[in-house]
């Protein structure tokens, strides 16, 4: 049998960041990882989205076009996925020609096929920005939840998905003017037609998780709706049809057609043209779709009605998709730059410290929250004294006192027999587990080992028996490397870099998942160095401040016009002790400014200083008195200090 393995295609938008990763890329990787190692035929694929609104928005935002984004962030996504360890067979992108031919392919054949029509209907356009405003175009409040920033498309904050026209007052995303219903025409796929087969395919996957089927079996009784694919968009795959010309093929519509063409891709790579064929054509592969969940709808519903309308094609065996992770008790959002983004994690930390916190808090049947307390505990507290020290003993052990090689052993004993009992079940156990997608129970699984063998090593106290029974302190060791081995083989799939390590320093390569219970192990080891180093407190509390500070980016902070100023005059304001009131020269211009600054300084002190001054607030009153500008200073408990420039400048110098 052949397993097909896909991860979402990540917005080419954005770097990938914290949830992305626990929702719909590590555990893929480790289930594909660990297939490869029980030998079995299995594909890895993935990419990135590059179409749609978000990355039109986004180029808007940026004052960029969308090719440059895209190609921007595919560079970065896939070099932060090798970093993290993502395997993937082949890494594509959508805005290959290869990819536009079989979007075009797929629209082609539904449309010929009757499932596809055109119609009219009215549409929000823009007219200052002259302009339809599709999906994300739009936004306002939410008709569900009255949250007053939902898209056109969904409101985050509930999840509910919408039509542009349900949101209630409606802006353009641009220019926030209000937009107008104006008449234009699009191509609707029938999806209603697929209402009773969906539902008959969809009641055959009793394994599935119950999270997706009650999400699914939700749209299936409300009834399923025709849905536009097409959009009024110059980014995008042109829609094949000479009277939809300047329309563009919906983002949600091309995306999942992705998976195949960037199995052809690699196909084509390999010089096997045809090898994809082999996968997507066979009804026995088994094709499974990593997601987070709020992409069901897209690959439960719509996807495997496209590919029952386009006919050949394998449908999914399975769609194990997850909650969402949150971070500090928030959610994460690229748009509020409110996350833990993976290049920046990965310049501090490594990547299997992310990849055991995130497994072991995956949210696989409810949200869950990252916190960086939690990432620190765990990495202290579990993988570097439960794993890390027992990889660590056993091999200064051998080392100190083996001279690196391990020493032989026979007539084992009740507790050792326990120990190997263990390691014969474990492959079995822990495959089980990641073959049903519980991978936060394998790693679980696989840490209880290392613990079994810290208690193990405590009882027989081998640095006890090495002076007094020596076939003894023997046994325990050579029990101990046993141990080791199978760790470095049974981590592999959830701590890649770890596993790595560990085999390097005990020299020996188990073979594949199943071999390795307990039987074959190394016989000598290398040089040794510690696994994991502990993370400090100061380290993490940098990062957790990181997050407290709402960020800003270049354009925000370029609204602030700040310049040096001249202080002329200063005096106090009439009754006040801290109000001091400054006649200041701003290059040509004179100003006033009122600054709380007179229980630290003599007015007559400020004559003649270079400050530092916001040159475009707001002028207000202060206690009735006019402020045209606010100078900056240092304050603390302590008092509040003046900034002045460190050479002498003219005044009015703007300051960056
Ligand atoms: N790009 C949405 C997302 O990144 C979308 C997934 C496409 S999968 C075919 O969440
Ligand atoms: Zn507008």
């Amino acid at each position: 049998m052949r397993i097909l393995v896909t991860s979402a295609l990540p917005y080419a938008n954005g770097d990938i960041h914290l949830g992305h990763l626990a929702g719909a890329y590590l555990p893929a990787d480790i289930y594909v990882r660990y297939q490869r190692l029980k030998r079995r035929d299995v594909l890895y694929i993935c990419g990135t989205d590059e179409h749609g609104v978000p990355v039109t928005i986004s180029a808007e935002k940026k004052g960029k076009t969308p090719r440059e984004i895209v190609d921007q962030y595919y560079k970065s996504i896939n070099e932060s996925f090798k970093d993290f360890g993502m395997t993937f067979d082949n890494f594509s992108r959508t805005s290959l020609p290869i990819h536009h031919r079989l979007a075009q392919d797929f629209f082609s054949r539904i449309h010929k096929k009757g499932f596809i029509y055109p119609k009219d209907i009215e549409q929000f356009y823009c007219t200052q920005c002259k302009r339809f405003l599709p999906d994300r175009y739009v936004v306002g409040k939410c008709p569900k939840c009255g949250n007053d920033g939902a898209r056109g498309d969904q409101c985050e904050t509930c999840g509910h998905w919408l039509e542009p026209f349900e949101l209630i007052e409606p802006r353009c995303q641009i220019c926030d003017s209000v937009p107008q219903k104006t008449q234009t025409r699009h191509w609707y796929f029938k999806l209603s037609e697929f209402q009773n087969k969906l539902a008959e395919w969809i009641a055959s996957k009793k394994d599935w998780k119950e999270t997706v089927l009650t999400f699914v079996q939700g749209w299936l009784r409300e009834g399923l709706q025709d849905r536009p694919i097409t959009r009024d968009l110059e980014w995008g795959v042109p829609v094949p049809l000479e009277e939809a010309k300047g329309k563009v093929l919906y983002v949600w519509f091309d995306a999942p057609i992705g998976y195949i063409s960037s199995t052809m891709e690699m196909s084509q790579k390999q010089g096997k043209p045809d090898l994809w064929k082999d996968y997507w054509l066979d009804q026995n592969t088994k094709l499974v779709h990593f997601i987070g969940k709020d992409n069901i709808v897209f690959h439960a519903l719509i996807w495997p009605a496209m590919l029952m309308a386009y006919g050949d094609y394998v449908l999914p065996a399975d769609i194990p998709a997850n909650q969402f992770l949150n971070l500090e008790g928030g959610k994460f959002s690229t748009s509020k730059n409110y996350a833990i983004w993976l290049p920046d994690f990965l310049k501090e930390f490594k990547a299997d410290s992310l990849r055991y916190a995130l497994t072991r808090n995956a949210p696989e049947a409810r949200d869950t929250d990252f916190t960086w307390r939690d990432f620190q505990v765990w990495h202290n507290n579990e993988l570097a004294d439960i794993l890390g020290n027992f990889v660590n003993r056993t091999l200064t052990f051998v080392k100190k006192y083996y001279g690196s090689s391990v020493p032989e052993a026979s007539s084992f004993g009740e507790r050792d027999n326990r120990i190997f009992d263990l390691l014969k079940r474990a492959p079995e156990k822990i495959g089980t587990r990641i073959e049903h997608f519980e991978f936060k129970n394998g790693l679980q699984e696989v840490m209880r080992i290392a613990q079994e063998g810290n208690r193990y090593f405590d009882h027989e106290e081998p640095w006890a028996t090495r002076k007094k029974d020596e076939a003894a302190c023997a046994r325990t060791i050579n029990v101990c490397m046993r141990i080791v081995t199978a760790l470095s083989a049974m981590i592999d799939p959830f701590l890649p870099y770890t596993s790595r390590r560990i085999k390097d320093m005990i020299q020996f390569e188990p073979e594949g998942w199943d071999g390795i219970a307990g039987v074959q192990y190394a016989r000598s080891i290398g040089e040794t160095s510690i696994l994991f180093e502990k993370i400090g407190d100061d380290a993490i509390r940098l990062q957790s401040d990181k997050l407290k500070k709402e960020m800003i980016d270049l354009d925000y902070f370029s609204k602030i016009s700040l310049k040096s100023a001249k202080v002329m005059t200063a005096e106090r304001v009439e009754g006040s002790k801290n109000l001091v009131k400054c006649q200041v020269e701003v290059g040509d211009e004179k100003k006033q400014i009122v600054a709380g600054i007179g229980k630290d300084y003599e007015p007559s002190d400020l004559v003649g200083k270079i400050i530092v001054i916001v040159d475009n607030l707001q002028p207000a009153k202060i206690r009735g008195v006019l402020s045209e500008g606010m100078l900056l200073a240092a304050v603390d408990e302590k008092g509040t200090v003046v900034i002045t420039t460190d050479k002498v400048v003219n005044s009015g110098t703007q300051i960056r």
